[in-house]
């Protein structure tokens, strides 16, 4: 049995995400939806790292916003992620991201952002059980609105064992979704090796100078993150095929204008060839 969430959540849901930073989405996807996420995920690692495949010692990391897999391709459009998306960030919400991992062993405290200013949500789901020990996700409830210059709050963080940071371990079940605010610190504990994970972003539309300026330097933060530090084989976040939406989806259209508009594509390897587009270039 699978929820229905094509039509948002309950108002206590969207309350205790705005809280406490976080939201669990049981049965979320079909048992045949995460046979196919897991025959995609599979599919194109092995093309991703055929250089240096999976042998357990670090993280493989790739983009799935690409037609070779449809399912994952489609889930920022997918009504289940939009509509909430939309409900907590706002009809005007960016789809910026949908990627999947490998992980390997725990995972330290931090969270998705570099400031208070450049937030929204990223959805998770796991292709295998996790639990508080075996690598579920950590969150620390209420953390999304900490002042990440707080020169007390990051160190005494740090300074714990990571298991033993005060937090709520989010158990899930495949098929099961996760959504976290971009700020909210997370972490994990326990995981095996080869724990897999799948994920769906979306950014605030920025709306002051401040907000913009953070989301144009996370284009290059991205790139630092995921393309420079696990070293797949695409050597770019964006690839033209997507960024020419040949589905004409309207809310690929308006996603690209403003994180265009914003300087969010600018910085090397965000877009594949460069930004703009060669045909775009005067
Ligand atoms: O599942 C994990 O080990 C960490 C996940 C994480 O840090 C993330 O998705 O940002």
């Amino acid at each position: 049995m699978v929820q229905n969430y094509a039509s948002g959540v309950s108002e206590a849901q969207i309350r205790l995400f705005k809280g406490f930073g976080y939201l669990v989405l049981p049965q979320f996807f079909t048992p045949e939806e995460m046979q196919v996420l897991s025959r995609e995920v599979e599919q194109t690692m092995a093309l991703q790292y055929v250089h240096k495949p999976f042998d357990g010692s670090k993280r493989h990391w790739t983009m799935m916003l690409d037609e070779e897999t449809p399912f994952h391709a489609g889930l920022l459009e997918d009504p289940r992620f939009l509509t909430l998306a939309r409900q907590l960030y706002g009809d005007d919400v960016l789809g910026v991201g949908i990627d999947a991992n490998r992980y390997v062993g725990n995972t330290g405290w931090h969270p998705d952002t570099a400031s208070l200013l450049q937030y929204g949500i990223k959805f998770a789901f796991y292709l295998q059980p996790v639990g508080p020990d075996s690598g579920a996700l950590r969150v620390i409830p209420g953390s999304h609105r900490f002042d990440l210059n707080d020169p007390f709050w990051g160190p005494a963080v740090r300074a714990l064992p990571l298991e033993e940071v005060p937090a709520t371990a989010l158990s899930a079940q495949p098929g099961d979704v996760i959504g976290f605010d971009l700020r909210t610190w997370h972490a994990s504990y326990g995981g095996g090796i080869d724990r897999r994970m799948g994920t769906v972003v979306y950014y605030n539309n920025p709306k002051t100078p401040e907000e913009v300026e953070y989301v144009r330097r996370q284009g290059e933060g991205n790139v630092n993150a995921a393309i420079n530090s696990f070293e797949p084989q695409r050597r770019f976040l964006y690839s033209r095929s997507w960024l020419t939406n040949p589905q004409k989806s309207p809310w690929r259209r308006a996603w690209i204008e403003r994180l265009a508009t914003v300087g969010y594509f600018d910085a090397p390897n965000v877009v594949e060839g460069g930004w703009p587009l060669a045909e775009q270039r005067v």
